[in-house]
């Protein structure tokens, strides 16, 4: 096959306009920096994928900063309280009056997303659509490049003198790292909803139930996400909509509490508790962020916020070695972002073990259901326990 013609030579390849790839092509793009942005799924596809919601006051900050808060500041909703449910009882921690008091913001990623594109698009940024990088070479050479393919097939071939790999956990970008991840699969699956009803209160409602977990976390007033956990092995289609809302009043115990209000379903898909953690996260000229660098799973809303810092964090890295040469902040990349990774795997592990107890009747997982209503009962007693919790929860 004879090599493709190079279409684009810039300054920074950044593959994927997901979070991470999208706060730092507009910082990039704010500092003068010529970046190029490639993403395999078209514009509309990105705009309504909806994912995260919960921002951390570090990512609000980060994105107010650097302007890039409009929508975020007029429709994006203050946060400040989560529940657990369980054979205990119910347990409400307002975070906004615990540790260091802090609250998150809930402004759905799809959203967030779409004013990222329209904002990099008057920052006279360019996002390429349709094309999905295939592979990456030369990262030790001075001009690595990607070769791409578009809507049609036809290959492209794209270089730069810097590639950030934004492209999500199953991206090309964290196979060119050659390093041996650090991985947990926690065994576990969610089916993650999104139902056109309102959220049955104001909280983040964690259920930790017998059957299972569930989990209740408002969007908007009228959309709301909820999550049951299921067979690793489930089919979504056996889960109709009867199913589901049975399910969701018997483990946020809607007798004690009160039910969850019904409404269509509008999104179901699975979700695999599974955790992935790269040291380093760069190789030669490839940096990566977000997803990329590390898969975390969405129990403590850690991902879309830790896509944020890590991409901000590389702006000013690759601002710096692109205008005057200076690479130290590159090569110091991974050393500033793990971190923050290690410390928000640490906690979102922590989350799924208290949310999942194990079933069965052996002794051995009788133990462990002692052990998670130990935590759930500190975290009722004990005021340290909650501002420790409190401080993690919120933070990045
Ligand atoms: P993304 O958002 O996955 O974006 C990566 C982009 O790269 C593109 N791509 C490619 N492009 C070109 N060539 C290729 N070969 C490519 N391969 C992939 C993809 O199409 C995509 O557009 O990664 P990024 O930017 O790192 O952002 C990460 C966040 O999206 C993710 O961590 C969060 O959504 C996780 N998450 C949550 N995080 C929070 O902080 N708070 C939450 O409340 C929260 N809720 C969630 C979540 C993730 C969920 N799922 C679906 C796993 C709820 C759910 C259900």
């Amino acid at each position: 096959m004879p090599e493709p013609a190079t279409i684009s030579d810039t300054a920074v390849l950044v593959l994927g306009a997901g979070p991470a790839g999208l706060v730092l092509a507009n910082l990039l793009c704010a500092a003068g920096v010529e970046c190029v942005v490639l993403e395999r799924r078209s514009r509309a596809h990105v705009e309504q994928r909806a994912r995260a919601g919960f921002l951390s006051p570090r990512s609000v900050a980060l994105l107010r900063e650097h302007g890039l808060d409009q929508g975020l500041s007029r429709l994006g909703k203050r946060h400040d309280r989560c529940e657990f449910r369980s054979a205990a009882g119910r347990l409400e921690l307002r975070y906004s009056e615990l540790g260091s008091r802090k609250t998150h913001t809930v402004y759905p990623q799809q959203l967030l997303v779409t004013d990222l594109i329209a904002e990099l698009g008057r920052r006279g940024g360019e996002i390429r659509f349709d094309t999905a990088v295939r592979s990456l070479g030369g990262l030790d050479s001075a001009r690595p490049w990607v070769r791409a393919e578009d809507a049609v097939l036809r290959e492209q071939r794209y270089a730069a003198r810097y590639i950030a790999g934004c492209d999500g956990a199953r991206g090309v970008a964290r196979t060119a790292v050659p390093v041996v991840p650090a991985v947990r699969d926690h065994g576990i699956t969610w089916l993650a909803l999104l139902a056109r009803a309102p959220a049955c209160s104001d909280s983040v409602v964690y259920g930790v139930h017998g059957a299972g977990f569930a989990g209740q976390m408002p969007r908007s007033p009228d959309i709301t996400r909820y999550y049951l956990q299921c067979d690793p092995g489930t089919d979504v289609e056996e889960w109709d909509e009867d199913r589901i809302w049975n399910a969701l009043d018997e483990r946020l115990l809607a007798g004690q509490f009160g039910a969850p209000a019904r409404g269509p379903i509008i999104e179901r898909s699975l979700v695999r508790l599974r955790s992935e953690i790269l040291d380093p996260i760069q190789h030669g000229r490839l940096f990566l962020a977000g997803d990329a660098a590390t898969s975390i799973s969405p129990s403590a809303a850690k991902g879309a916020n830790l896509a944020i810092a890590e991409a901000a964090i590389l702006a000013d890295a690759l601002g710096a070695a692109v205008r005057t040469g200076d690479e130290a902040g590159l090569r110091s990349y991974s050393e500033r972002c793990l971190p923050l990774i290690r410390q928000a795997q640490e906690f979102s592990h922590w989350m799924i073990d208290l949310l999942h107890p194990p079933a069965g009747d052996d002794p051995e997982a009788a133990y462990q259901r002692v052990l998670r209503r130990a935590r759930l009962d500190s975290l009722s007693t004990s005021a340290s326990h909650r501002h420790y919790f409190a401080d993690n929860y919120v933070g990045i």
